[in-house]
């Protein structure tokens, strides 16, 4: 744990969150500030500060937070009609939160490019 990292926090439970699935490793929650009709935060539990660091510290952890994005995006209903999974990844990409998350956005149609 990160102690000035809000999402460690949340991970500890010193915050809310309202937690859609858990595993050893993961953490997937809605997003506090939603962009779709469903919109969640699949976290490792672990501390990495974006997904780069992630994949080159610890692979596997990346393709459980994948796994783990897809079973949440299947119990919220939204895996049929389709989903997107975004990693924002420093300055350019916009990302605010540096403990990596996967958004997984649903529930209604997305344009492309994204903004
Ligand atoms: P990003 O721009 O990719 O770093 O997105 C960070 C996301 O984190 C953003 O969509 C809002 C969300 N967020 C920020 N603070 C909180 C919080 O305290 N709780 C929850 N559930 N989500 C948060």
């Amino acid at each position: 744990m990160t102690a000035d990292c809000l999402f460690c926090r949340l991970v500890a439970g010193e915050l809310p969150a309202r937690v859609v699935h858990e595993t050893d490793s993961v953490l997937t929650f809605h997003d506090i500030d939603p962009k779709a009709p469903t919109h969640l935060l699949a976290i490792p539990k672990r501390h990495y500060r974006d997904v780069g660091a992630m994949v080159e510290a610890d692979p596997g952890l990346a393709g459980e937070v994948l796994a783990a994005a897809h079973t949440a995006a299947t119990l919220a209903g939204i895996h049929t009609s389709g989903y997107r999974l975004v990693f924002n990844t420093g300055a350019d990409a916009s990302q605010t939160v540096f403990h990596v998350h996967c958004h997984v956005l649903g529930g209604r149609r997305m344009t492309w490019p994204p903004g």
